[in-house]
Formats: C-alpha cells, structure tokens, sequence
C-alpha cells in the first residue's frame, strides 16, 4: 500500500529543483516550457495497484488541472490519472507533435486511418493510413456526430486553436444560468485568463503580416455586409509567432501545427495550470492509465479501478487504488460515459436522474467560400485564428474566421461557426453492447446552419461568391458532422449541486465541461476554466 502523501512529495523533477517554486508568478509559469514539465510529470512512477490517495483526478484538462493546482495550493496531495500520453518525448523527427499536413502515428488516437475534420480538398478524400497509436487527437464517432477531443496531459489544450473567449455578460444567463454572473465576471473570468495567459494580437503587426491576409479578407467581407467583426484573444504567445514571421525561431503556428498539437508557442495547459500544479511538489500524474469505475469503499472513501495502456491500445494492468476524493475531470463526453455506465451498472446507482442528460455541440457547423481570383487569401496562413464575426444578437451564430494552412494559396475563406443550436442528446447505457449511446441525430445540425447561413448567404450575395462544395466530400457545402466542443452531460445544478457536487455520493465531483449545459455562445474553454476556478474555491473552503 502506498500514500502519494510521500510518494508525491518531490516526484515532479521541477519541484526538486524548485524551478518555479513559490514564484507563482505568471510570467515564470507561461516561461516555463511545457516539455520541461510534462518530462518532469513522466519521470514520476505511475500510481501503484493498492494505493490511497487524498485526491483522484480523472483527466488532465481544464478542469482537472484547475482542481490539482486550486487543490495542492490547499494543501492537498493529488493524483492526476490520464489515459493519454504524457507528450513529452521527442519523436525520429525530434519533435513531439506531428504537423498537420504530415499526419503520422502521433496523430490519432487508435485509429488506423486519419479522420481529419476537413478530410476533402478539390474534391479529393485526403484522409490516409496511420499506424494504430494512442495519438493525440480522438475523433470519438456517435450514430449522429463525430466528437474531436485531446487525447493526453493537458487534454484539449494540446490540440486546439487556442481561442480563449469570455462570453458577452448580456448573454451569460442562457450559459450557466444558475451560477452568479457578478462574481464570474468580477473574479473567475479574470482569474481563468490569468492563469491561462489569454493575450490577444498586435493590431498593427495585424494589419502588415502576411500570415493573416486570410484573417483581413474576411474582415474586409464581413464589414462590406454590416457585420460586427471582433478580434478574438488567444494563448498563443504573439511574440513568439512575430519572431515566426521574422524568421528567427522555429516555426509552429506559421508551419501548420495545430490540430496535432504544436511543438512551440501555444500555451497549453502543460505550460501553465499543470506546470503551476508540478511546482507545488503535491501533484503526481499517471499518464495511459485510463479510470474504468469509482464505487464507495470503507471509511467514506471510493476505490477507482484503473487501466494502464500500451500504446497500441492494449491494456497491461489494471489497478484498484483508493481515494477520498474523486474529481471527474474526463471531459464532457469522458465524464458523461463514465457517471451513466456507473450509474447503469450499480456501481453508483444513487447518482440522480439527471446523469446524462443535457448535451450540446456548441452549436459547431463549419463552410468555405471561394473567393475572387483578385482577392487571394495567402499561401502563408497562421494556424492559430484571432477573428470572427459576431452575429449572435440577430442570427444566432458567432463565426471564427479559420485558416486553411495547406501552405498553398486556396482562394477559400474558412469558418468554423458557433451557432444557438436548441437540440440537446442524452448519454445512455446500452447493456447489450457494453458501451454508453449518444442520442444526438445528424439533422439536428440544421438549425445551425440556418444561423450561419443568416452570415454566409449576406457575405456570398454582396461579393458575388459562393460556398465551397469541396472541402467535406463531393458537392458539399456543410462541416456538419462534428463538434469540437462537447458540452454537458451532467449539468450545474442539475445532475450535480450548483458547484458539482454530486450530492448522493459525499466527495464525489464533476469539475469539467459536462458541467455546462450544451452551449457557451463563443469558445468554450475560458467558462470552463472560470467555472472550474469558482466551484474549486468553494469546495475547499467547505468540504475539506
Ligand atoms: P478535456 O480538455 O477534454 O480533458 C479531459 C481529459 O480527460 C482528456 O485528456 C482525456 O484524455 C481524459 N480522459 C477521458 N476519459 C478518461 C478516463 N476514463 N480515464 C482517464 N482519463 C480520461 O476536458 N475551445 C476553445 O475554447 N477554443 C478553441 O480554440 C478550441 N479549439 C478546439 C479545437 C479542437 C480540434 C478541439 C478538439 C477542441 C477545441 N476546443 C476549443 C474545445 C476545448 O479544447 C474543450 O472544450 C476543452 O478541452 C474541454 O475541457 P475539459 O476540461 O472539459
């Protein structure tokens, strides 16, 4: 039987050298680099079969890197168990993350073909052949959607765009409309931002760089059909992405590293909450160890079963620990499959009805427009986007000016969309399979692409254009099939009390964006994080 009380003291290599320790300055933690950290996480042995620990966290993303770093500060020791890799090893190529437009064994997630979301060009499948790997990105496939997600530390942070938006205040009733909009805004909002290093981009090195002519011309079309444009922040350190453009550092944004994740300038979680949470010296990490069940166990606690993987998928052990707290951190479709298979199978039956329930795809439904010949949108396109056009108010859909960084000039302006879908699926154990149901359909997309249309349909008809029929298969004109940004499942004051407590079971948590009931209006990760922040504080201060 081990204790991570002493086991996790001093586990992380940053914490012996006291790297940052005690700093718990932001700017020493964004200058921490990410592989400093997650190698330091990977030195640490893996959690034990038969060990206790105060605190369990299952998964690496925002919430749960929220939870171990609010939780360790108090005190507290952690253990972090994520089923995917610690992404902290140089691959042949001596990188760590493979570039989108070379898709390789690092791309996937157990897939042995690429599932890429924009998986036509001209007409032409683009997907390719990838040997099976625990890969960084999960294009996790329901009957109706397909649900991308980060597979590894630091969960969506390692493969996404970095878009870190605060919703407008007038709009944050329709978003968590149990939870106090004044304390948010005052202190939760900003403490996320700061603890992610939100920075948004140089407006006059806007104007001039080439990487975002893109970004310009759907300015420029936006405005010629009246519609409010908006800068959009981001965790990409500009700076760097300028020394990029100058030709100074090793490229990531301007090589088209994104989706796979990107070896230099984006500010991940394992460069900012997780390095924060490996100085405090209390939090160890498991990483291809994936959590199978939680059911209570003697004296109050829980005992939590445990998978480890091979990086072919297979498992290699399996692990019953115990834990006093347990803190779902799995992701809104991670933490949904987990409390409605556990429910379902008696493992924890008194969780309420509400399990399940309330999911949404933030409304996700991407297009192309092509353009005029005299009105190219540039062969350099920086990965990382940093505009939209908002038309919430009047039309439901907040639309991210996207890059195409196919290195080629396409003459195609890409959006990726949020739109006010109503639609909201429910998680359900299906028996006979063994596995957990999603009852999203394919056409409850079409009221998102209705509300985008109220953008698109304005901008084709005053510039002469059209939409792009070549970029989702042949002749057609909608990304309709996926989400990106999975929301809800067990919902803030629903399937949990208003700070995710799940009251039938004391010390038992959901910390993550199952929390939030299917839509934030903009990018999801900033709620998320702001929201982790307010229920964290509480739960400290209360139940510990
Ligand atoms: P998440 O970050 O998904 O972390 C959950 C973690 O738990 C993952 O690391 C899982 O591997 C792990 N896990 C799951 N099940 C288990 C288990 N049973 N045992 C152990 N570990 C487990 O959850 N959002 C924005 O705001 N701005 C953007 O620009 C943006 N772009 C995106 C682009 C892409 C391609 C994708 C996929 C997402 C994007 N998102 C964006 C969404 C954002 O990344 C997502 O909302 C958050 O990552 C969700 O945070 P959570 O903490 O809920």
């Amino acid at each position: 039987m081990s204790d991570n009380t002493s086991a996790g003291q001093g586990s992380w290599g940053v914490t012996r050298r006291g790297f940052i320790a005690g700093t718990g300055s932001l700017l020493g933690i964004a200058a921490l680099s990410g592989r400093a950290a997650a190698a330091a996480a990977a030195s640490a042995p893996p959690i034990a079969d038969g060990a206790h620990v105060a605190a369990l966290v299952i998964g690496t993303g925002y919430g749960g890197a929220v939870a171990a770093l609010r939780l360790a500060q108090a005190g507290v020791n952690v253990h972090m168990v994520e089923m995917g890799m610690a992404w902290d090893t140089p691959g042949s190529d001596g990188k760590i993350f493979c570039n989108t437009r070379e898709p390789d064994y690092r791309s996937y997630w157990l897939r042995t073909r690429t599932k890429a979301p924009l998986n036509y060009f001209l007409g032409f499948p683009i997907d390719r052949d990838i040997p099976r790997y625990t890969g960084i990105l999960d294009a996790e496939e329901f009957a109706g959607i397909t649900v991308y997600q980060g597979r590894g530390v630091g969960g969506g942070s390692l493969v996404n765009g970095g878009m870190a938006v605060t919703p407008k205040r007038e709009n944050f009733g329709a978003v968590l409309p149990s939870v106090n909009a004044d304390e948010m805004y005052a202190t939760y909002y900003p403490r996320a931002n700061a603890g992610l290093g939100v920075g948004t981009i140089d407006p006059a090195w806007f104007e001039t760089t080439a990487c975002y002519q893109y970004a310009r011309v759907g300015r420029k079309h936006a405005q010629r059909s009246g519609f409010p444009f908006v800068f959009v922040p981001d965790v990409y350190d500009w700076d760097y992405m300028k020394q990029e453009a100058a030709g100074t550092v090793t490229k990531s944004a301007l090589a088209g590293e994104i989706l796979y994740g990107n070896n230099h300038g984006k500010k991940s979680l394992q460069k900012t909450y997780l390095a924060q949470a490996a100085a405090t010296g209390r939090v160890t990490v498991s990483a291809l160890h994936r959590v199978t069940s939680v059911a209570p166990a003697a004296g109050g606690r829980y005992t939590v079963v445990i998978e480890q993987l091979a990086t072919n998928g297979d498992t290699t052990a399996t692990k019953t620990v115990t834990a006093d707290r347990v803190f779902f951190a799995a992701g809104s479709v991670g933490t949904s499959k987990l409390l409605v298979k556990l429910k379902a199978t008696g493992a924890l039956p008194a969780l309420n009805g509400e399990i399940g329930k309330g999911w949404g795809d933030n409304g996700n439904v991407m297009c192309g427009r092509a353009n005029h010949l005299w009105d190219p949108t540039g062969s350099l396109q920086s990965s990382i986007p940093c505009c939209g056009i908002d038309n919430w108010a009047a039309g439901g859909a907040f639309a991210e000016v996207a890059p195409l960084p196919t290195g080629i000039e396409t003459f195609a302006s890409f959006y990726l969309s949020i739109t006010r879908n109503p639609n909201r699926a429910q998680f359900t154990w299906n028996a006979a399979a063994g596995k957990v149901d999603l009852s999203w359909q394919a056409a409850w997309k079409q009221p998102s692409i209705d509300m985008a249309k109220s953008i698109f349909d304005k901008i084709n008809a005053k510039e002469g254009t059209i939409y792009r029929t070549d970029l989702f298969g042949i002749y057609k004109i909608w990304g309709d099939h996926l989400t990106y940004h999975p929301l809800g499942g067990a919902v803030l004051n629903k399937a949990t009390d208003n700070y995710g407590r799940l009251t039938a079971y004391p010390g038992l948590y959901v910390i993550d964006g199952s929390l939030i009931p299917g839509n934030t209006t903009v990018n999801p990760f900033v709620t998320i994080t702001a929201l982790a922040e307010r229920n964290i504080e509480r739960i400290i201060a209360t139940d510990l």
